[in-house]
């Protein structure tokens, strides 16, 4: 199953490669005040440093506080300075950010956090005419801080379960929330005019069609065929490696490699590891090149049987059996519940393979509006198919390619 995987591999990162965007300032703190009430795709995010009404460890760290950073899984950023202990930043509405706080010197100092593993704020879930959220008054613990009104719920509609699968597949932005110094020389990694990310590519065995059904029975759980780990490049120098080093976590079975699959670009570069037969353990995976050492803590996946989102199709024949339409629900991957797949999901591609891996039909790209393909080629007889993969970017830009079997 290699080929397939490659593929979708390579397929993703032309048709999602333009939105990669390297280190954008969106705004500044004077834009936004000149950019005013009538720039709809904008949320300003307020807040407060309680840092008079209490001794110890929070009240120092608030007092370290100069900047507020938002960052997006594509290096885009904005930054606003504190004053009087209090700030309002700016930024796009269409993707989760993390924010981050930074001292006088752009060194890390915390981050924010909504609690049960969402360290990330879900824009892509804003609800509709949310122009503002005031966090009010953020409170630390160590580096973690908490703001005492969170807006999931609230201006941020999404449900209990929802927020529980946000909070898997966000773990692997939030890694960078956590560590904003990827590159370890003590700044903040946006602030230097470099951004460096990880995602995760996932071969998933999600069901078969048995017998003459046309929906598949979902496995339970599914099962985790491999996964292939691309670290992303981004800086204004334009200047890339042409490959990277990579050492995993113990067991991950990326142990002193080379990257596989190398993409210069001009306004970044990926470098995507070997296909590895397993779920990637929890630690650090460690990219080096040149003197650079970029250090990735990625977070237990051990969840994503549960937490991560599949796209269920079924096929309708036509009346001579080759395949007139594929219709899908989205459902958590244990099967248990459907979820929105705005909370989860970016694109979705189908694939539709025959014998010996050759493929059948590829179908352009949907958004998660759409869950209803008619096919433009009416000749794919259904007895010639052995597997269908729904296939989809997440908002955080990993890759899951679900396999259907027949
Ligand atoms: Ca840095």
């Amino acid at each position: 199953m290699k080929k397939p995987i490659l593929l979708f591999l390579l397929i993703f990162i032309v048709v999602f490669g333009v939105f990669m965007s390297g280190c954008q300032k969106s705004s500044s703190p004077t834009a936004v005040a000149t950019a005013g009430p009538t720039d709809d795709s904008k949320l300003k995010i307020k807040g407060s440093f309680n840092n008079v009404s209490s001794t110890g460890v929070s009240s120092l760290e608030a007092v370290e506080v100069a900047k507020i950073i938002v960052f997006n899984n594509e290096g885009q950023y904005s930054i606003s300075n504190v004053t009087d202990g209090s700030f309002e930043v700016s930024t796009d509405k269409d993707k989760p950010v993390g924010m981050v706080f930074a001292d006088v010197s752009n060194h890390y100092v915390g981050y924010l956090t909504l609690s049960n593993g969402v360290e990330s704020l879900p824009l892509n879930s804003l609800g509709d005419g949310v122009s503002s959220i005031n966090l009010g008054a953020l409170s630390f613990t160590a580096s973690a801080a908490e703001p005492s009104h969170n807006p999931l719920g609230s201006e941020i509609p999404i449900s209990a379960s929802d927020i529980s699968a946000y909070a898997f597949s966000n773990g692997t932005f939030a890694s960078l929330v956590n560590n904003p110094d990827v590159d370890g020389n003590g700044t903040i990694d946006v602030l230097e005019d470099v951004f460096y990310r990880y995602f995760i590519m996932y071969g998933v065995a999600g069901g078969t069609f048995n017998g003459t059904d046309l929906t598949p029975t979902i496995n339970s759980p599914v099962t985790i065929k491999g996964y292939r780990l691309t670290v992303v490049i981004a800086n204004s120098s334009g200047i890339y490696p042409a490959t990277i080093g990579m050492q995993g976590a113990v067991g991950s079975g990326i142990e002193s490699t080379s990257s596989e699959i190398n993409n210069i670009g001009t306004m970044n570069s990926s470098y995507t590891m070997a296909w590895i037969e397993k779920i990637p353990p929890a630690g650090n995976y460690i990219a080096s090149y040149d003197s650079t050492t970029l250090t990735f803590a990625v977070p237990d996946q051990s969840n994503i049987i549960k937490y991560q989102a599949l796209a269920l199709p079924t096929v309708i024949l036509n009346g001579d059996d080759t395949i007139h339409e594929i219709n899908w629900v989205y459902k958590l991957s244990d099967g248990s519940a459907t979820i929105d797949p705005r909370v989860l999901i970016d694109k979705l591609l189908i694939e539709i393979n025959g014998s010996a891996a050759t493929q059948l039909y590829n179908s352009p790209t949907f958004t998660t509006d759409i869950t209803d393909h008619i096919l433009t080629n009416q000749t794919i007889a259904w007895s010639d198919v052995t597997s269908i993969s729904m296939a989809y970017n997440d908002i955080f830009g990993n890759h899951i390619v679900v396999d259907y079997i027949k």
